[in-house]
């Protein structure tokens, strides 16, 4: 499997983030992609190229124009207005509010964000643009006949909607993918999420339309970030309706449980019959992840791959999260090698 790379990927490096009201070193870190690439390397897995550079029309066709224009001046917007620190917002239009862009850019960081977890940097635009084209060249080697391939996307993607950021995700790879799969000719494309987190941007993205259908295997948002999407009672509306399928999960949960969901999702799959599978690749549901709390081993990683290759579909496997550093590259690449031994 050919594993596609940017080290641009490094110009979006916050000292810090806002989580368990404080700030503290950054968990969304180089490190990751760093430890990724090289158990890709070290392991044989396959080929590691660059990206190409796609432009910014795939991007736009998920993306609103004023979001894009914000993420692009928002680092020189923040500097003109004095910080020259990590920009964050700080508040949002709730039940009753009015949701009217403001004109300064503390009010813009409002606007288009839905958390203060993820810091906008001076090269976070260019790093996000880098990790939509390693999504969309990983994309494009499986439109081109290739079994299956690996976009080692950083920053991740799936929270990110049409219009905000947050979590991490600043443009979501996994959508522009599919939508550029889809302008590309494909009839049916589905996203598989196995993040820890409800990727609530691609469902958000998808969820009035039949042509992609999204599958999500996540914590409750009763107990979990992002808390208000991912309820099993989510299935899509109007033409979408019964083309997104969530699949929440209590604390503490191992494979057991979550395996048998992953069957489940994957019949859910096999019966839409997509051209394309893109998997959406957390490996946030580790045991020793510091910020999650399911229970998945090293080795249930490999099984998860199996399976997944098991759909016998054209795939896609683009990074999300993942915050162990030290057995990153290991499930990571679980997930990658388990696929290829079942493929
Ligand atoms: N107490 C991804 O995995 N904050 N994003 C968590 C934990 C945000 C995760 C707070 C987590 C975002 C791509
Ligand atoms: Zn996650």
């Amino acid at each position: 499997m050919l594993t596609v790379y940017s080290d641009d990927h490094r110009l979006h490096a916050a000292k810090q983030e806002l989580i368990d009201g404080t700030l503290k070193p950054a968990v969304e870190k180089p490190e990751r992609a760093d430890i990724i690439l090289s158990r890709v390397r070290e392991t044989g897995l396959g080929d590691v190229r660059d990206p190409d550079s796609f432009g910014l029309d795939p991007v736009a066709r998920v993306h609103e124009g004023r979001f894009l224009t914000f993420l692009e001046t928002a680092w020189q917007q923040w500097l003109a207005s004095g910080r020259d620190y990590e920009a964050l917002p700080l508040a949002w239009p709730v039940r009753g509010m009015r949701a009217i862009e403001p004109e300064e850019v503390d009010g813009k960081l409002s606007y288009f964000s839905f958390d203060a977890g993820t810091p906008i940097t001076a090269g976070t635009w260019a790093a996000a643009r880098a990790s939509a084209d390693v999504g969309l060249t990983a994309t494009r080697l499986v439109r081109d006949g290739a079994r299956s391939a690996f976009g080692l996307c950083r920053p991740p993607g799936h929270h990110a909607a049409t219009d905000y950021y947050g979590g991490y995700c600043f443009l979501n790879n996994a959508a522009i993918a599919a939508q550029w799969l889809r302008d590309q000719g494909a009839v049916r494309v589905s996203i598989l999420d196995i993040d820890y987190h409800h990727g609530n941007g691609t469902q958000s993205i998808f969820y009035s339309r039949s042509d992609v259908q999204f599958v999500s295997l996540h914590a409750t948002p009763r107990q979990e970030y992002p808390f208000f999407l991912g309820y099993s009672d989510e299935i899509g509306q109007g033409a979408g309706e019964g083309f997104n399928v969530n699949y929440p999960f209590e604390w503490g949960i191992g494979f057991d449980q979550w395996g048998k969901a992953l069957g489940d999702a994957l019949n859910e799959i096999s019966y839409y019959g997509p051209e394309v599978l893109i998997v959406s690749l957390g490996v946030d549901t580790f045991e020793k992840d510091p910020i999650s709390q399911f229970k998945l081993k090293s080795a249930d990683f490999i099984e998860a791959g199996r399976m997944i290759a098991g759909l016998n579909k054209p795939t896609v496997f683009m990074m999300e999260g993942g915050y162990a550093v030290e057995e990153l590259g290991i499930n990571t690449v679980n997930v990658l090698s388990g696929f290829e031994e079942g493929a």
